[in-house]
């Protein structure tokens, strides 16, 4: 039996990075024969409709079936993973109200089709923005289908973690490990490395060595660069992160279907660990076991790191608490 995959916004810059890696099997293994579902809207038609096109002369040996829509009925229907990547960006003037707002439109009618048509497996990837709210939002409005399987990608975030303390420690990244993003995917993100250890060791131990002030260094220099590493993309590329966002999203969901021989990060409900008000999707340190995620519960968290953990879910609540005034929980 081959896994259905709906790709929503495939028509855009991240559903071109992806739809190959998957018909190449990047994402479920090279044994796993994959169909799939191409969601766009009437004006992202044409878009996917050519990739589609190239898909078929990929001619990809594990793809047995690609189809494109703009009906969510038709798109997400007996879908297996869905990877919900198109979303309405913050257009000029726009208020964070307005944008929830629109998102809203999107992910409410998106989780509503989901929860009629999916298989009953159904495993839900959102990359796209305000990721951890509009999972919220997708999974409240999926009826019969777990919150649990409703998610919101962090991995790239822990990716550029990872690699920016590889290129401070002059490591290959392979060599480091635990590093966990907490919270929401914004600047308010924590990536936190008081667990994270190089080539086993404590990685701060080395970067007291390499860098003298470990807590300035992340303040000023660690933390900032990686929650703004999407924007200085933005200026160096002249364009968003897209191989690097589909690369974390097959990692995140691959990771998920196939399990973890460690701790990574992804946004998942809450049912309070840590303190994290029940039913906000906030990002944790993970693993993933028998096809569920499982929070890593039990870390010390010092007060500083308490006080950042604190911060971006505040910014979760509030997003909830937007959400709701619009009348969409
Ligand atoms: P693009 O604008 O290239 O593509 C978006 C596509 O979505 C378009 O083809 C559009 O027609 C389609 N779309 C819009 N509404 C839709 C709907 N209701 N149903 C189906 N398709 C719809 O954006 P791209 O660069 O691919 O980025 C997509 C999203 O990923 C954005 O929201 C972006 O902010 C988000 N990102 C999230 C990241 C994360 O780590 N969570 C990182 C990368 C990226 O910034």
């Amino acid at each position: 039996m081959a896994t259905t995959i709906t790709i929503t916004g495939a028509g855009g810059q991240i559903g071109y990075a992806l739809l190959f890696r998957i018909a190449a099997g990047d994402m479920l293994g090279p044994d796993e024969k994959v169909r799939l579902r191409l969601l766009e809207i009437p004006q992202g038609m044409g878009a996917a409709e050519g990739a589609a096109l190239e898909l078929q002369d990929g001619a990809f040996e594990l793809l047995e079936h690609v189809e494109v829509t703009d009906d969510p009925a038709v798109g997400f229907d007996g879908a297996n993973v869905a990877l919900l990547v198109g979303a309405r960006p913050r257009g000029p003037g726009m208020e964070r109200g307005d944008l929830l707002a629109a998102n809203a439109g999107i992910f409410g009618p998106q989780g509503a089709a989901i929860g009629a048509h999916a298989a009953s497996d159904i495993r839900v990837t959102v990359v796209g923005n305000p990721a951890n709210t509009n999972a919220l939002i997708a999974a409240s409005a999926a009826e019969d289908v777990p919150a649990e399987r409703f998610t919101a990608l962090t991995r790239l975030d822990e990716n550029r973690a990872r690699a920016q303390l590889a290129q401070t420690l002059e490591v290959p990244v392979g060599s480091i490990r635990r590093v966990p993003i907490w919270g929401n995917h914004s600047a308010t993100q924590f990536p936190d490395i008081s667990h994270a250890t190089v080539d086993g060791h404590p990685v701060i131990e080395a970067l007291r060595e390499r860098v003298g002030d470990v807590q300035g260094w992340l303040e000023q220099t660690f933390i900032p660069r990686v929650a703004k590493r999407g924007a200085e993309i933005i200026q160096v590329r002249g364009s968003s992160s897209v191989a690097s966002a589909a690369n974390a999203t097959i990692e995140h969901t691959r990771d998920w279907v196939r399990g973890t021989d460690d701790w990574t990060s992804a946004g998942v409900v809450s049912h309070g660990e840590y303190g994290v008000p029940e039913g906000l999707v906030t990002s944790f340190p993970v693993r993933a076991v028998d096809g569920t995620w499982q929070i890593v519960e039990g870390l010390e968290l010092d007060e500083w790191a308490r006080a950042r953990v604190d911060a971006s879910v505040a910014e979760l609540v509030d997003e909830r608490e937007a959400v709701r005034a619009l009348g969409v929980l």
